[in-house]
């Protein structure tokens, strides 16, 4: 039997010091369900502290993703209040172990949802949508990690900044997205690399978390993933995701 708050204790441990630890399937022998357990019980942990509940990210939605990963499955992670970056603000370097950002986008959810639903009925529940950046940051050593490994670590979610929220009425189907570094492109994709549509990330979004029994709630964030591979960061970056139509976000990084 996996011992998940031993742990849950572990990856909470490790990203709240900033500090690698090995892979825990490198000692652990787990199943996925045990992994979203592990993931629950950290998050638990951080809810202890005073975190609230936000929202949920998924991952692994887009090819580039799969691929600059070698994972294939998508996989979900909790975001906490604590986790939300303001528009504009700076990181501190040292606080992460190897930040990496991603350009995604965000919904904001005006009403719960609950799966399965078509993706109809998840863009009814949007009240708005925003360019977004993940910054991801896997507590495994050298990014490095087993499926079981990177859900029992939140999915490596560690920020997210947002835009300005957009009424929903822009088609996001195919919008073009940039993420720059000190105004230097250094991704370019599409909203379309999000499983196509990213409402059908949102739509997965439902199903997962219903069948987790943690549905989605109104005013949560829901963010679609990534649609490029993920870029890593380096103290003194300034980083900006240009969404088309929908406008831009960004952050820097402490020197
Ligand atoms: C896992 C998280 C993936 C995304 O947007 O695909 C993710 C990782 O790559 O460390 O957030
Ligand atoms: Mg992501």
């Amino acid at each position: 039997m996996a011992d998940i708050n031993a742990m849950a204790k572990i990856v909470d441990d490790a990203a709240r010091a900033g500090k690698a630890i090995p892979q825990l399937s490198g000692k652990h022998d787990y199943t996925l369900e045990e992994a979203y357990a592990v993931q629950a019980a950290a998050f638990q942990r951080r809810l202890a502290r005073g975190e609230k509940q936000v929202g949920m990210k998924m991952g692994f939605t887009s090819r580039a993703k799969m691929i600059q990963m070698g994972l294939t499955d998508l996989v979900w992670g909790r975001l906490s209040d604590e986790m939300l970056v303001a528009d504009g603000d700076e990181i501190d370097f040292n606080k992460y172990v190897h930040p990496r950002a991603e350009p995604e986008l965000a919904f904001l959810l005006k009403k719960p949802l609950e799966g399965p639903v078509t993706a109809a009925e998840a863009l009814a529940a949007v009240e708005a949508v925003a360019p977004a950046i993940e910054i991801i940051d896997s507590r495994y050593k050298k990014f490095k990690f087993s499926l079981e490994d990177v859900v029992a670590d939140n999915s490596s979610s560690s920020g997210f900044v947002l835009g300005a929220w957009n009424k929903p009425d822009v088609d996001i189907s195919n919008l073009g997205m940039l993420l720059e570094v000190n105004g230097r492109p250094v991704q370019i994709g599409s909203s379309a690399a999000i499983l196509g549509h990213p409402v059908r990330s949102l739509a997965h979004a439902a199903r997962i978390s219903t069948q987790a029994g943690e549905s989605l709630q109104a005013g949560w964030v829901v963010m679609a993933g990534g649609a490029t591979a993920a870029h890593a960061l380096n103290p003194g970056d300034y980083v900006r995701n240009m969404v088309q139509d929908l406008g831009y976000t960004g952050f820097t990084v402490s020197a």
